[in-house]
């Protein structure tokens, strides 16, 4: 990896955690209604996957704030989008677990549990149908893992060799439900293995994440059909804002926390690159004042009109749909 791409892993990752905090402050406020699931601790499982996913279109999961700023979607629109405000990404109608970008190849952000599998390889067959050289990434929990949905995809994208790359961020916990107590192991790529190849790596790892998606991406492309990556990761917080995660033990945080993804890529940009303290702090600060920009812009954003509720519920052009 090249100094260039290494100091943008670190400032989305940067960027990402302080856009978490601030959304977790203005949800205590009420100004963020809804749901609300932070990402921190997992950054260089989203940043990695999305930075080294440069191309084609991605499905993801309800926790998908970082996810959205790395594909590049400017935080103003993020942040706006879980104030309910017109300027959000999916004009103030989705909120935090759908933010929908179609000219970011970005579809969400889904709210039911594994239900973007589907999705996503529908998308795949498009694609394939389309001749078009590019794949699809579909970015799960390891509680989806359980669910007919998942299965279900795994068997026909494999079975029309399908470009999926399922990406199974497994941070052990399903809500408030440890994986140990629903699946018959730990890892959830030895439940795709009867269907495609799979691919492990560490989640806490930036770097890792970034070159073992780049390399799953090209075999997608190649026309193989899907691959799976099981990324492990830790996250930091609750499931959502609802949950005070009283289950799980200091000793557990404590492990998660010695990993922490953005002091690893510190280290390495130091180490590797020699970057110093200065270089470090400075981007702490572009990162904050995006961050500041984006709340401001959010806060004083317009609501959207009430009479646009209606609007995208049904097609209006469509045979058979009466409006
Ligand atoms: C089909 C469906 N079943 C149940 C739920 C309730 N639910 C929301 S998140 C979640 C856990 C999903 O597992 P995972 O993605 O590993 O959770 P996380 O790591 O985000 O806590 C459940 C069961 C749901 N949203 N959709
Ligand atoms: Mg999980």
């Amino acid at each position: 990896m090249n100094k260039l791409k290494a100091e943008e892993l670190y400032y989305y990752m940067v960027l990402g955690r302080k856009f978490e905090y601030a959304a977790k402050e203005h949800y205590m406020t009420g100004e963020i209604s809804g749901f609300l699931h932070l990402d921190i601790g997992q950054e260089a499982l989203s940043v990695g996957a999305m930075k080294a996913f440069d191309h084609g279109d991605v499905f993801t999961t309800y926790r998908e704030h970082v996810m959205a700023l790395a594909r590049g979607i400017e935080p103003k629109a993020v942040m706006a989008e879980l104030f309910g405000k017109k300027a959000g990404v999916s004009e103030g109608r989705g909120g935090s677990m759908h933010l929908f970008d179609p000219s970011h190849f970005f579809y969400g952000g889904d709210a039911i549990v594994g239900g973007h599998l589907p999705n996503a390889v529908g998308c795949a067959y498009a694609r394939k149908f389309q001749g078009s050289e590019h794949g699809v990434m579909a970015v799960f929990g390891d509680g989806a893992t359980n669910g007919g949905a998942f299965f279900e995809s795994l068997n026909i994208a494999s079975a029309w060799k399908l470009p999926v790359l399922f990406l199974c961020e497994n941070n052990g916990w399903a809500i408030g439900t440890s994986i140990d107590r629903v699946a018959p192991f730990h890892e959830q790529h030895k439940k795709a293995k009867p269907y495609m190849p799979t691919m492990e790596v560490d989640g806490m790892d930036a770097v890792a994440v970034y070159d073992t998606i780049k390399e799953a991406q090209k075999y997608i492309e190649e026309g193989h059909g899907p691959i799976f990556v099981e990324a492990y990761t830790c996250r930091y917080e609750g499931h959502s804002m609802s949950d005070a995660a009283t289950y799980r033990s200091p000793q557990e945080m404590e492990i998660c926390k010695a990993k922490d993804p953005i002091e690893r890529m510190k280290g390495f940009l130091k180490e590797l690159f020699g970057v110093d303290d200065d270089y470090l702090a400075k981007v702490e600060e572009r990162a904050q004042k995006a961050v500041d920009e984006a709340v401001e812009f959010a806060s004083q954003s317009p609501e959207p009109d009430p009479t646009e509720l209606y609007d995208h519920v049904f097609c209006k052009e469509c045979a058979n749909v009466v409006s």
